[in-house]
């Protein structure tokens, strides 16, 4: 039987993985493996060639599908977020670390039994920088790629060890072994913002006051949010993020001068997004209640990023700032959710 091309989409249940899918599904090029812990929905289970509930650690299930399909590439989306990660780090470190690198691993087989490359996209976070003080994030300007990487949580510094395994093996791969040979990975990586879906709403991260925010004060509820109004961090919409995903995928290797890239929209302060929110839901009940241990994460992360390279390179260019996320993505999207819910 001959095998299929196929993209392979873990965490595929998850805030991004049901939009990617849906936007790999229109380009009618590859089988779609979904793969996470939870079954993908119905809607998106019908885009997919398979529905694989399992466990990126399970190293029997990963073996099947080297062995049943001929995957070109992986969108590697599963993980712990920040938050939760530091209720269960060692636990953290084994998703995210151990997990990246089965993935890895998948994808040097796969480029041994098929002899193609097989493009690894990772989706990388805001979370692996750790700027030292407010002084300082206050004093900064647009943070670059290779500045303040000093995370200080288990997710952020699982995030940038990942980056580098991934870089290791696009480029050193056995840089000693006898016979040179390539991993055959070409492994892609973009640094997100905070992320806010009109579909769904994130579990476990530091970014989550914003989407929370917004979806309660849709659904007529209270929000006591954890951070203080003058926080300020980068985000981006869903779309825009699932946009940059397909453009790097798309991108021509020799056009990429790196293989990490900060991507970012805007850096609203949380005291902004509340006043969007109540302008879209008068009715609104947010209230600033921040919990010091969470705020003190937020505090880490930049306020904003420096995306030059990714505008360059591969020509990223969000098409939604916030005045239109929430015009015309969050507002009538998240209104329609909820009057049928
Ligand atoms: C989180 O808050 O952990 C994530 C992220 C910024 O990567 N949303």
């Amino acid at each position: 039987m001959s095998r299929k091309q196929a993209v392979l989409v873990t965490g595929a249940s998850g805030e991004v993985g049901n939009g990617l899918i849906h936007r790999l599904a229109k380009l009618h090029q590859y089988d779609i493996l979904a793969l996470d812990l939870r079954d993908v929905d119905d809607e998106t289970g019908a885009k997919c060639h398979a529905r694989l509930v399992g466990d990126i650690l399970d190293s029997r299930l990963l073996e099947r599908l080297v062995s049943e399909f001929e995957i070109h590439a992986i969108f590697h989306l599963a993980a712990l977020l920040s938050t939760r990660s530091e209720f269960t780090p060692e636990t953290a470190h084994e998703v995210n670390v151990t997990g990246t690198m089965n993935l890895l691993k998948l994808a040097v087989e796969q480029s041994r039994s098929h002899g193609g490359r097989v493009t690894f996209l990772f989706p990388s976070s805001i979370a692996v920088y750790g700027v030292p003080s407010l002084t300082e994030k206050a004093a900064a300007r647009p943070v670059l790629e290779h500045e303040f990487t000093e995370p200080t949580t288990m997710y952020g510094c699982n995030k940038l060890y990942c980056e580098h395994l991934g870089r290791y093996y696009a480029r050193h791969y056995r840089q000693l072994a006898a016979e040179t040979t390539k991993s055959g990975v070409d492994f892609r990586s973009l640094r997100f913002p905070g992320l806010i879906s009109a579909f769904t709403v994130p579990h476990g991260g530091t970014s989550d006051y914003a989407p929370e925010m917004i979806h309660a004060a849709a659904k007529g509820e209270a929000y006591a949010c954890f951070v203080r109004e003058d926080s300020r961090i980068p985000f981006m919409a869903m779309p825009d993020a699932i946009d940059a995903l397909m453009a790097l995928m798309a991108a021509p290797a020799d056009a990429l001068s790196a293989n990490v890239y900060n991507v970012t929209a805007y850096s609203p302060t949380a005291g902004e997004l509340a006043t969007l929110t109540r302008a879209a839901f008068p009715d609104a009940a947010i209230r600033f209640a921040p919990d010091l241990r969470r705020q003190g994460i937020v505090d880490s992360w930049p306020a904003e990023l420096d995306d030059t390279r990714a505008r360059r390179d591969w020509g990223f260019k969000p098409s939604y700032d916030l005045k239109r996320t929430f015009d015309e993505y969050l507002v009538p999207n998240i209104r329609a959710r909820y009057r049928k819910a």
